[in-house]
């Protein structure tokens, strides 16, 4: 399969800038998070003038965004390098060239939120203004990150043309399903900032289209969530089965769910509309039932991962219902960890359902419930994910080994991290259901009785938060240590291998102007007509506002 066992070095570099970058987001954005945690239970103001909504949009866009971005063009590269071999030095440079201009993006943008011309929250909705320096770096990090995605079509490109005929190695396939997933939903972003908000910044217009400039955001900000849920699908499926022993229950199956991700995750973003007026419930509808399509890629996951765990342990002797389950290496922190996120996305994805549930999403939207539910998803499933592959990838290209001190101090990491979101992300639920509003700094409203009632759970949100920090120190702890002091050896980048050696996974899966025609096709459908009616019904428009 022309596979090489190890990253080639000039690869690794590429790949731990990415990684250096992702962790001193965590860094800045975690004490951005611990700040606000501490504000919310209304026990502490924050010193020297600091605006509480300037500590959010830091957070949400150095967490939300940089971080995720950097670790998975990261990791993708390791990936599509160690799978599909050394990339040529076109491809290396033009990934360079994608983290410098990444680099640069996430630098302006960070210093306009960090000076108080920015705080708009990482969703950046109008009418909130910011100064146009913010929305220039944002196109930056877009920009930055499409070079990165066309080095690895590219060299996606140059495996097919030197092996005809064959299926291309599996994480190189989903690398590129996930990027041109990427490249289709981030024109949506490109588009509103390029078109409306930041001619609208910088005083060429005046208003601003407030429906259409969401719809477009929505169309982003949905696959965005998979852009990010990818890549720890991608340790589940190919890195996990690896490190605990065992086999990829189907290459074929993984496959078809990525594809199933790439057609269902863009025409759904009317889930996050569902309460805005000017939008036909027709077609709220239809993005709902495109929404549940969604789901069942990650129903396909959770069948493949059980399969995965119960092929093993059974082959190790296990018996009974749930025997295999004791035969999981519960010490070994690459696994630990995932395995961690992996059950937490239990209650996280029901959480998901109920939030697209037209009726229930009333009661929740807008609240801190909407918080709880991307702090299981985002912050646990697909962060603790990310740091199991950290364990090995981090010694991996940097040429050390993880100590065994490391490794327990790792599952120490993902215990405070698992008890830590249980008491943060448990109470944003609860208060959610009563009435607590999302995206706000603390406040009594006059000491009405409703909002007394959530300040508990804020208190008990504080302790989580403060628990997650000495997560985050920890987790900090250890990638400085694998990535500079380890002791020197060799760690392995594990990749699984197929259990079904005698089925040929189908060539259809990589029919991209299939897949792509049908994604296209979709996104029309399902966009088409309620653009042109938030066209022509437009209001006049807004003008801009900065309230912080
Ligand atoms: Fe979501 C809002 C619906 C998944 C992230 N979501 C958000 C926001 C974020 C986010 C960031 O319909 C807030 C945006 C904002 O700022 O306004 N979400 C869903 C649905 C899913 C879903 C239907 N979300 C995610 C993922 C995210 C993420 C993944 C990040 C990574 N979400 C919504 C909706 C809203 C929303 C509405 C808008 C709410 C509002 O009103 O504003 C689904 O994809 C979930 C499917 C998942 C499952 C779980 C499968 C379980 C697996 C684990 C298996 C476990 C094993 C271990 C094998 C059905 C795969 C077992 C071992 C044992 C021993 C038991
Ligand atoms: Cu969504």
């Amino acid at each position: 399969m022309n596979e090489t066992m190890k990253v080639d070095r000039r690869d690794a570099k590429l790949a731990m800038a990415h990684i250096y970058v992702a962790f001193i987001a965590l860094a800045l954005g975690g004490l951005a998070g611990l700040l606000q945690v501490l504000v919310r239970s209304g026990k502490f103001t924050l010193p020297a003038n600091i605006n509480y909504y300037t500590i959010l949009t830091t957070h949400g866009v150095l967490l939300g965004l940089v971080l995720t971005t950097f670790f998975i063009i990261g990791f993708q590269f390791a990936a599509v390098s160690r799978t599909a071999g050394t990339l040529s030095d076109k491809a290396r440079t033009t990934g360079w060239l994608g983290f410098w201009v990444m680099t640069i993006g996430t630098a302006l943008t960070a210093f306009y939120i960090l000076i108080g011309e920015a705080s708009v929250l990482y969703t950046f909705y109008a009418p909130l203004q910011a100064h146009p320096g913010f929305y220039i770096g944002l196109t930056l990090v877009v920009v930055g990150s499409w070079l990165s995605g066309f080095a690895m079509f590219a060299h996606y490109a140059k495996w097919k043309k030197a092996n005809p005929g064959k299926t291309s190695p599996l994480l190189t396939f989903m690398s590129v399903v996930n990027m041109i997933l990427w490249l289709v939903c981030s024109l949506g972003v490109a588009a509103t900032v390029l078109i409306q908000l930041l001619p609208w910044s910088l005083g060429f217009v005046e208003r601003i289209n407030i429906l259409v400039s969401r719809t477009l955001f929505w169309y982003f900000g949905h696959p965005l969530v998979y852009f990010w849920l990818l890549p720890a699908y991608m340790i589940w499926y190919v890195v996990i089965p690896k490190i605990i022993g065992g086999k990829i229950f189907s290459d074929s199956l993984a496959r078809l769910s990525f594809i199933l991700f790439l057609i269902f995750s863009i025409p759904v973003g009317f889930h996050h509309q569902l309460v805005e007026p000017g939008i036909d419930p027709a077609w709220k509808y239809l993005q709902v039932v495109l929404t549940f399509m969604v789901v069942i890629p990650s129903l396909m996951t959770a069948f493949s991962m059980f399969a995965t765990f119960e092929m093993y342990g059974r082959s190790k002797g296990a018996a009974g219902l749930f025997g295999w389950l004791r035969k999981l290496p519960w010490g070994d922190a690459r696994f630990f960890a995932p395995f961690v996120g992996m059950l937490f996305f239990i209650p996280a994805g029901a959480g998901g359902l109920i939030n697209a549930s037209h009726q229930l999403n009333q009661v929740v939207h807008n609240t801190i419930w909407v918080t709880g539910h991307f702090h299981l998803t985002l912050a646990t499933t697909v962060v603790l994910t990310f740091f199991g592959a950290a364990y090995w990838l981090i010694p991996h290209l940097t040429g050390r080994v993880m100590t065994k001190t490391m490794n327990r101090l790792a599952i120490v990491q993902t215990v405070v991290w698992a008890v830590g979101m249980l008491f943060m992300s448990g109470s944003m639920h609860f208060a959610g259901l009563l009435g607590a509003p999302r995206r706000s700094a603390f406040s009594t409203y006059g000491n009405s009785p409703q909002a007394l009632e959530w300040i508990p759970y804020q208190i008990a949100q504080a302790i989580g938060g403060t628990i997650l920090f000495i997560g985050i120190i920890l987790v900090l702890i250890i990638v400085t240590n694998l990535a500079f002091f380890a002791p020197k050896g060799e760690t392995e980048f594990p990749v699984g291998e197929v259990a079904e050696t005698a089925e040929r996974t189908p060539l259809v899966f990589e029919n991209w102007k299939l897949w792509i025609g049908i994604t296209v096709a979709l996104i029309l459908i399902a966009y088409t007509i309620p653009f042109i009616d938030m066209i022509q019904n437009a209001p006049p428009g807004s003008k801009g506002y900065k309230l912080w």
